[in-house]
């Protein structure tokens, strides 16, 4: 059974029809109401009167990541702060972070978007949910959390971490789905391995996976070593968090619940809108947002939308499982992190220069990320005292944790020994095979 027929059934005309009406409204409602939208549709010579069909999206600017950390904590609000009932951002950051506010009808949109998906799993009211997304400021745990909520399921708000609590619960309530980072499943079922559990004789049926990138090769291993349906589910904190899009049973792309958050996608280089079946950067639109609405946010996240319909009966649109992103975003065991952020947070640390190399890779026995940071040492410093160079190492280690929220295997090495390039530094190996 589809969760919302009357929406995710549609036909394509009543559905742009409808896209059409919200989008200008939406254009309308944030060239009134907040001056950062009035100031760019200025600077680029339209009026929300040059709205005058779908396609006119494409006359639109663009919204970035940096216009968001420019308006930052504020700035994009189109409605009374009195409106806002929840805020959350995007995770690890340093410096300032990336923010959604929610009002009471965005966080039912939120909920409708993650009921579609849970639904979309296969999960229904009588079923109880385990979600081990973390809770906080990060969207994955409440995303989850108001979605089963709406949906009117039994939820386990255990969040993430403790595996083996998580393998307790999963066994005495019977969950019956799971929702957590693709990397976190696998780790656990490893866990249990070595616990001696079997987590195939456990009710669970499904799980929904996402908020990092993961690979078919990776499907199939979840799928076997649970013995359920893995689900890849999509979506970012600028539009709402998950929810954004989900695999049905076909598990053949994710549909993007459309009729609230309105995809495009682009040519990264040119910014030129492309047909459905080609590749190249999502961009949304969150055509029925109130609190933060987002008109063409550049997601940085690269796939191409399935110009055929789907074999489950719901008509929205499907992207493809992404390819990876267009800018140097690394996401590490769930958090997302900068390069540049490394380097800002190296500056600061006496004794060590911003020449730099992360290496990342997967650990192929407890499938979890692993991130290396080689640091060089500046001359004055290095020093052949360990007790030195280990309280340096512990230092660095320490502010990227706290300022970052990512741990690093630090490794310090001799001055001038990191390879220099004549063009693009190269700053990043990454050795996942995803
Ligand atoms: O990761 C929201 C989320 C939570 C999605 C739980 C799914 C499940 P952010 O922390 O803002 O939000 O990170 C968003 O994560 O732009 C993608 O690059 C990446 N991402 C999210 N889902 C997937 C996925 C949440 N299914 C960024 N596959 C996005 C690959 C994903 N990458």
């Amino acid at each position: 059974m589809i969760w919302n027929p009357e929406c995710e059934c549609m036909s394509t005309a009543a559905r742009q029809a409808m896209q059409f009406a919200r989008l200008k409204n939406l254009v309308e409602h944030v060239y009134n109401t907040v001056p950062f939208y009035r100031q760019k549709l200025d600077a680029a010579g339209i009026s929300p009167a040059d709205i005058t069909c779908l396609a006119d999206i494409a006359k639109l600017p663009f919204t970035t990541k940096a216009d968001l950390r420019e308006t930052y904590p504020y700035g994009l609000l189109a409605v009374p702060q009195a409106e806002i009932v929840e805020v959350h951002m995007s995770s690890g950051t340093t410096g300032t972070p990336v923010v959604d506010a929610y009002t009471a009808k965005d966080l039912d949109d939120w909920a409708e978007g993650m009921a579609r998906t849970l639904n979309g799993a296969g999960a229904c009211k009588n079923d109880t949910i385990q979600n081990a997304y973390g809770y906080g400021l990060f969207t994955g745990g409440m995303g989850v959390h108001h979605g089963a909520r709406k949906m009117g399921a039994s939820i386990i708000p255990i969040s993430s971490g403790n595996t083996q609590k998580q393998l307790m619960l999963m066994r005495d309530f019977k969950s019956n789905l799971f929702a957590c980072t693709p990397s976190y499943a696998l780790y656990m079922a490893e866990q249990a391995k070595e616990m001696g559990i079997d987590v195939k004789s456990f009710s669970l049926r499904a799980g929904c996976f996402g908020a990092e990138p993961w690979s078919e090769n990776m499907r199939k291993q979840i799928e076997e070593a649970w013995g359920i349906k893995a689900y890849d589910i999509y979506g970012l904190t600028e539009i709402t968090g998950p929810g954004v899009g989900f695999e049905c049973e076909a598990q053949n792309g994710m549909h993007i619940n459309e009729d609230m958050w309105y995809p495009e996608i682009i040519d990264p280089d040119t910014g030129e809108p492309l047909p459905d079946g080609e590749k190249g950067e999502l961009v949304f639109t969150t055509i029925t947002k109130e609190g933060t609405p987002l008109i063409r946010y550049r997601t940085r996240d690269i796939t191409f939308i399935i110009p055929e319909a789907c074999t489950c009966g719901r008509t929205t649109r499907r992207i493809h499982r992404l390819y990876g992103r267009t800018d140097d975003m690394l996401i590490i065991r769930g958090v997302n992190v900068f390069p540049s952020q490394i380097e800002h947070a190296l500056i600061e640390i006496q004794g060590v220069e911003p020449n730099y190399l992360i290496v990342v890779d997967r650990n192929q026995v407890t499938h979890l990320d692993e991130a290396e940071l080689q640091v060089e040492v500046n001359p004055e410093q290095f020093s052949d005292e360990t007790k030195e160079m280990e309280a340096l190492r512990s230092n660095i280690t320490n502010v990227l944790k706290s300022k970052l929220g990512i741990m690093m295997r630090v490794k310090l090495v001799e001055p001038k020994s990191i390879e220099r390039s004549t063009g693009k530094a190269k700053r990043v190996i990454d050795n996942r095979k995803l």
